[in-house]
């Protein structure tokens, strides 16, 4: 074992983040975490059968695969619901809807896959837009010249309040938190601007925190006292104009053959916020004159 990781150089002696008082690395929390997570439903109030959450980011953040990780919890064993490591190349922006099997039947997650943040994201920008109002239905290709027609088979022009998105999940890889590409934060915070307008709540995901520290890498539980995350966190926050508070730290399932309790620990949290966020906005939000 490396010297620094043995002598836990890097990481603070308390935990920098505590997600709720009392909070232990342990089987118990997981299990209580994973019962919270189930129990969220919609509200009577709401009219909803389902909570929608939509996930954007750039290619190769780890979108696909913090979704299977999602997928994985709730059928309690490692799956895929869609492809990790498309590549770049081969892959059309497209918008898609995965509805989960399983204990988590009241989530839908979508995700742009492909969104070309390196370049001029305008028109797509628009459709975004209209995703967020539900007006796109799952499977529609994005045309990077061009917004989606009225006239389009993937339009939907009556929009009910369950096709709308509910909550929104930003991914940034932690790796390449400390200097996210310009046109990404500008779409990212332009996106925001339409997400803080229809009040939807967001939140932001650091993936692949087990590539920026090896504490993370040898054993998951330092994700809250490892320095580097917590830098990666407030730099996010800084570039994001997203609150500390609201970014979590991950290490999605997609690289591991299995997962246990202890892995599962930090994906449950993001659900759990996520989650608890939607129902809150569904409840809450003027479904008449929206
Ligand atoms: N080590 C590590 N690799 C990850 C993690 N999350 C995703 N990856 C890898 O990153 C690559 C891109 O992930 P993907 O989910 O396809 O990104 P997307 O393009 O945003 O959907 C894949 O090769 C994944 O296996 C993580 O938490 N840790
Ligand atoms: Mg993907």
């Amino acid at each position: 074992m490396a010297l620094g990781l043995y002598l836990g150089i890097g990481l603070t002696w308390k935990p920098w983040r505590q997600p709720y008082e009392n909070f232990k690395w342990n089987k118990e929390t997981a299990e209580k975490l994973q019962n919270d997570v189930y129990d969220i439903k919609p509200t009577a109030e709401s009219g909803l059968k389902k909570f929608k959450a939509l996930t954007i980011g750039m290619y190769g953040h780890g979108k696909s695969s913090l979704i299977n990780s999602f997928a994985s919890i709730s059928v309690g064993e490692k799956t895929t619901v869609c492809n990790a490591a498309d590549t770049e190349e081969t892959v059309t922006t497209h918008y898609r809807n995965f509805v989960y099997p399983g204990t988590l039947g009241q989530f839908v997650l979508g995700d742009i896959s492909g969104l070309p943040f390196k370049k001029d994201i305008h028109p797509l920008l628009e459709d975004m837009k209209l995703i967020l109002q539900g007006h796109i239905k799952s499977g529609y290709k994005f045309n990077p010249e061009k917004r989606i027609s009225s006239e389009d088979e993937y339009y939907e022009s009556t929009p009910k309040f369950s096709d709308r998105i509910h909550c929104v999940m930003v991914v940034v890889d932690s790796t390449m938190a400390c200097d996210l590409h310009a046109s990404f934060v500008y779409g990212v915070k332009t996106i925001m601007q339409i997400i803080h307008s229809m009040n939807i709540p967001v939140i932001a995901v650091l993936t692949k925190t087990d590539k920026l520290s090896e504490h993370v890498k040898y054993s998951v539980e330092s994700i809250f006292r490892c320095r580097k995350i917590q830098q990666a966190i407030e730099r996010t926050s800084k570039q994001l104009e997203i609150p500390v508070p609201k970014i979590y730290p991950v290490v999605t399932f997609e690289e591991m053959d299995h997962f246990t309790w202890r892995e599962s620990i930090p994906i449950l949290i993001v659900m759990r916020s996520l989650f608890l966020m939607a129902k809150m906005h569904s409840h809450n939000a003027d479904r008449a004159k929206e």
